[in-house]
């Protein structure tokens, strides 16, 4: 497929619903463009059904009574890009050198279609040569054994099973590696530190039903309408009932105004919608805890009021006396802050902030919703806590109706924690493996994300090896990490897609294309199916029974088994090759190394809405230092790690409604009135004017680490837009080259993406 430019921009606002007609003839533009077969239309009625496959799109919850299409626009374009019927060939690779790839953008290389053949680049031509599956796992074995295992990371992104994502991570630790970063490194991991500390789970409490119980919903920078449009059923269902939806958020997201829902005939029919957010907050980037302290500030003085009169509480004084610690302290904090500073920093007035904490304090189930607009920030883990914080005030975790709620972002990537990917030592089950494979694991910490950056620049990384994903482009520092990438030993890249990753060889460089989850994986057993664990801590199975895009391709169960049983000295106690012929036994030994989550697993495979691993916080007990649910005093009003200054702006890396994460399905963001490009600065008018900018400008972006290093990005279209002053909005991916790998999240690490800060260079 010839590659094809972006069209005709054009930026003008977009009035219709989330959901809807648009959605429709969104789906419509991509099926003809992906050359889809026929089987697609079968597939999309099979997904996220029990028997059928789970989405390969995002990790929002599958319900049990599900809807007779359980897929939203989003998920249908994943799919689409999955079963796309163009391939990239070995004769494509033949045509291109890499270095004349490296110019095509990200959406170009991954409309080539389907990987079919493993790999081998060849320095001498500058090309990717067809080579046999068996050439590629001796070659890769004989480059690692010589390895100091150290220096050799094991990441994974986020959509592998837990069949081959518990495989990955016993092979790395059998090798003797502890570097198993994953895309949660750069996604929901101050979700795993903040909630972990705080309530004793690293992941949300609550579950769909909760969905029907709460009475109030607080929403944090999650972007609903393009990430988990199948919430939107959950939010509208929410509304009907009457149910108020408080939203803080830099811009007003179109999924979280209104929507309509594609699946109702009558609202089709009709233009129907639901009012999704009943207030609508413009918060500033990085000021969500400087709000929360806001509706806490109000919260407590209406308490102090009650109790003079000797009416009741507000606080929930029983709860916060049985199940918290530093409940005093913190109060004691909100008391001490200012509201000039409370204003300022979030940028909302105090009237505002009011009318949300009127609904807080008078709703008794409260369900606290956030994604990466709280994450990915320098205090990324205290605007978590910040939450938590708010949520107990009033016994708001551990209740029907209540807890917060994380919405996280690949497919699998909560499960992939679950099953061993992870750099941490203590979340790693150290005694299972020394009983169940008589091995000693690696006993330090190994590479996060960040720190893998820092090693692929220094050196001290010598191989990568990646179970999916676009780690290079993903990551931020972009320019250095393209620049070090080829002083790489080895480079492996497990993948369905070229992406520009791949462009970036290593001395020894593998391609290896893989199955994707829709399509039958047939082993020695007969077909195979794969699980999940979906944002709720709900377990699915998931049955591909699509042709696979070539003869060639291997699972990603097998490709790991296969280089598992060539890297590692004969183990009697772990049969590879038994694994890999059934998946069962692969559940098996999950369940006998976690048996408190997977208990029964193979039996449970298929129950309707998966089963729920559990989770301690939901029933109030606080597996912390304390034993009890812990307060946080923050330490800033302000997340975004650094100082404000004049022309220093907050720049925030954000998806369109056309992309998945590095994988750009097309240049049009319906929701925010862009069409035919990617290269855009929303920016507010009053900054425009005071920078002295017009409409349709072109300019650079420069990073503003202080750090004496020079980060560039060209060609930005100036863009009005309804965007709180002192704040810029960019998008992800081709903007991290601005971001310094050093900036990121305290204790987390990951990356700082909504608060970056920029200058802009006319
Ligand atoms: N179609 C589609 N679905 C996806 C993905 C995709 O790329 N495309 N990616 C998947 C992945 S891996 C993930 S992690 C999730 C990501 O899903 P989200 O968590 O929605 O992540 P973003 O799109 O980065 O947008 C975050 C939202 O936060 C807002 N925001 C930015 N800064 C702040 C702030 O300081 N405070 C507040 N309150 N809000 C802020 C932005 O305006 C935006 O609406 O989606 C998953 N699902
Ligand atoms: N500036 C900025 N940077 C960010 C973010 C941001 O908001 N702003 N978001 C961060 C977040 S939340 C995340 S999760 C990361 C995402 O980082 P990654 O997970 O590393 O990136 P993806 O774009 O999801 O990976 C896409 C590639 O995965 C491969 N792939 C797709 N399906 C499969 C499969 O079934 N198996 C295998 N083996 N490969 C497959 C394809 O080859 C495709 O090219 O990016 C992070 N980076
Ligand atoms: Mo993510």
């Amino acid at each position: 497929m010839a590659k094809q430019e972006a069209d005709n921009p054009q930026i003008k606002p977009y009035w219709g619903p989330a959901g809807g007609w648009g959605s429709v003839n969104s789906l419509a533009d991509i099926l003809p463009r992906e050359r889809v077969n026929p089987e697609v239309a079968r597939e999309l009625v099979r997904q996220n059904k029990p028997d059928g496959f789970m989405c390969v799109s995002c990790a929002w919850a599958k319900p049990k009574d599900h809807h007779p299409f359980e897929f939203c626009e989003e998920g249908g374009k994943a799919t689409a890009w999955e079963l796309t019927t163009l391939r990239t060939t070995p004769e494509f690779f033949q045509k291109h050198t890499l270095a004349e790839l490296r110019e095509w953008k990200d959406y170009d290389l991954e409309q080539q279609g389907r990987l079919t053949h493993p790999l081998r680049y060849d320095a001498a031509t500058d090309k990717y040569v067809a080579c046999s599956w068996d050439e590629a796992f001796d070659a890769i074995a004989a480059e690692l054994k010589p390895l100091d295992p150290k220096s050799v990371v094991f990441y994974a992104s986020g959509r592998a099973s837990l069949e081959a994502s518990y495989m990955y991570a016993l092979m790395a630790r059998m090798y003797g590696s502890q570097n198993l970063p994953d895309s949660s490194n750069m996604c929901h991991e101050s979700t795993s530190v903040g909630l972990k500390e705080a309530i004793g789970v690293p992941v949300g409490t609550t579950q769909l039903v909760d969905f029907e119980l709460c009475d109030a919903i607080f929403f944090f920078g999650q972007n609903v309408g393009s990430n988990s449009p199948r919430m939107l059923h959950d939010l509208r269902d929410c509304r009907k009932r009457g149910v108020e939806i408080i939203t803080f958020n830099p811009l007003k997201e179109r999924g979280l105004e209104r929507f309509t829902d594609p699946q109702n005939p009558i609202e089709m029919a009709t233009l129907g919608e639901t009012r999704i957010s009943t207030q609508y907050h413009q918060v500033k980037a990085g000021g969500d805890i400087a709000a929360m302290m806001g509706i806490a500030k109000f919260v407590i003085q209406w308490d102090d009021e009650a109790a003079a009169r000797g009416d009741k509480r507000v606080l929930d004084t029983g709860f916060l006396d049985q199940h918290t610690q530093g409940a005093e302290e913190f109060i004691e904090a909100v008391r001490r802050t200012e509201w000039a500073d409370i204003e300022r920093e979030s940028g909302l007035k105090k009237k505002a902030i009011e009318a949300a904490a009127t609904v807080y304090a008078r709703s008794d189930a409260v369900l606290g919703i956030y994604g990466m607009g709280l994450t990915q920030h320098v205090k990324g883990v205290e605007n978590v806590r910040m939450l938590v914080n708010l949520l107990l005030l009033r016994g708001n975790i551990g209740k029907p109706g209540a807890g917060p709620t994380p919405v996280r972002g690949h497919s699998n990537v909560q499960g992939q924690r679950t099953v061993g990917i992870t750099e941490k030592t203590e979340l790693a089950p150290i005694d299972k493996y020394r009983e169940l494979y008589h091995f000693e694991p690696p006993a330090e910490k190994g590479l996060n994300t960040v720190e893998a950056c820092h090693g692929v620049i220094d050196g001290s990384v010598k191989a990568f090896i990646g179970l999916g994903g676009n780690f290079l482009r993903a990551v931020p520092e972009t320019a250095a990490m393209e620049e070090a990438w080829p002083r790489l030993e080895l480079s492996v890249q497990i993948a369905t897609k070229l992406n520009r990753n791949h462009l970036f060889p290593g001395r020894v460089t593998y391609l290896l294309p893989c199955l994707g989850r829709i399509e039958e994986d047939r082993q020695a057993s007969g077909p195979q199916a794969v699980s999940m664990e979906d944002s709720t801590s709900c377990i699915h199975g998931s049955r591909g029974k699509a042709a696979p895009a070539s003869p060639h391709l291997l699972s990603e169960p097998a490709i790991v088994g296969a280089l598992a049983r060539r890297l590692l000295p004969a183990n009697p106690h772990v049969d590879w090759d038994a694994w890999v012929a059934d998946y069962s036994l692969v559940r098996d030994a999950i369940e006998r190394t976690y048996p408190e989550y997977f208990k029964d697993f193979n039996q449970r495979l298929f129950q309707p809405g998966g089963f729920w691993k559990g989770n301690k916080a939901a029933g109030r007990v606080w597996e912390t230092k304390s034993k009890k649910a812990e307060f946080l005093v923050p330490s800033d009003l302000s997340a975004a790690g650094f100082e404000d200054a004049p022309g220093r702006f907050r720049l925030m890396t954000l998806r369109s409604n056309d992309q998945f994460n590095t994988t750009i399905y097309g240049y049009h963001d319906r929701f925010r009135g862009v069409k035919g490009t990617r290269d855009v600065l929303f920016m507010h008018k009053a900054d425009m004017a005071e920078q002295g900018l017009a409409e349709g400008q072109i300019v650079a972006l420069e990073g503003d680490a202080q750090d004496g290093k020079l980060r560039r990005r060209e060609g930005l279209i100036v863009t009005p837009y309804d965007i709180p002053r002192g704040c810029l909005g960019a998008y992800y991916p081709e903007c991290n080259v601005l971001i310094a790998v050093d900036h990121h999240a305290e204790e987390s690490f990951v990356p700082a993406a909504k608060s970056v800060p920029v200058r802009i260079v006319a």
